[in-house]
């Protein structure tokens, strides 16, 4: 039987394997407070834990995947954020909904948060000579998501939700701000057509572990990050 050993400075299994962990801890967590939260808010934190659930089994996943290979697990990072993104989507739709956010709302986010992974995808893997075009429209889709948090449909509606739903709004909505951003720079590092030609890391190894590493930090500030703030909304008094 083979050994796997992470060395001390392998950085990028490193962060997959802490991220592992974190997720997993994250999803025991948001399960077992399920029992203790209001009713109205179960759903919402029942979604923050299957956020964190589908990343903990990904992270498993892609952690082995780096040991053994030492490559970039592109598509299960990918299939990981297709699924979890669109349910952060959901996060923003059900607190909002006593406000009365309609499906139409929840539809517009996922489909923007779609098109924003796949483009990305393409530039990442199958059009990686046209990163830098792919990276802009999956960056439009990305801004149209900012809008409606910041200024459109969502931000409108929990001014009227309550005051803790408001407050929460608005901490989700720096998450997407500034969390999300995270990732932009990680593309920027990692694929060929750095910052519109500009290239940051020239070894294209070493471009694609600072490119995990970055992906790893920002999914562990961003799905464990999320999913508390909806927690502590469920502690409150709306
Ligand atoms: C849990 C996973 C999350 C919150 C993933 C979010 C991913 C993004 C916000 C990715 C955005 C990208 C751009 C805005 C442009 C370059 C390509 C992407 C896909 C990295």
């Amino acid at each position: 039987m083979e050994h796997l050993k992470i060395a001390s400075d392998n950085y990028v299994a490193f962060t997959f394997f802490i991220g592992t962990m974190a997720m997993m801890a994250a999803s025991v967590f948001f399960f077992f407070e399920l029992n203790s939260t209001p009713t109205k808010w179960r759903t919402s934190v029942l979604v923050s834990g299957l956020i964190t659930f589908i990343a903990a089994v990904h992270y498993y996943y892609m952690r082995g995947y780096n040991l053994a290979t030492g490559d970039s697990p592109t598509f299960f990072r990918y299939v990981d954020w297709i699924l979890t993104v669109p349910l952060m989507c959901v996060e923003f739709y059900l607190i909002t909904k006593k406000a009365g956010a309609k499906q139409g709302l929840l539809w517009k986010l996922i489909f923007a948060s779609l098109v924003m992974l796949v483009t990305g995808y393409f530039g990442e893997t199958i059009y990686r000579g046209s990163s830098v075009i792919w990276g802009v429209i999956s960056g439009a889709a990305y801004f149209y998501i900012v809008y409606l948090v910041w200024f459109g449909e969502v931000s409108q509606l929990a001014q009227t939700a309550g005051a803790q739903v408001a407050k929460a709004t608005k901490t989700l909505a720096w998450f997407v701000l500034v969390g999300w951003a995270i990732y932009p720079l990680g593309y920027i590092l990692g694929t060929p057509g750095g910052l519109f030609g500009i290239q940051l890391v020239a070894d294209a190894a070493l471009a694609s572990h600072y490119m995990d590493i970055v992906y790893n930090v920002a999914d562990a500030i961003n799905k464990i990050g999320f999913g508390l703030v909806i927690y502590s909304l469920s502690r409150s008094q709306d």
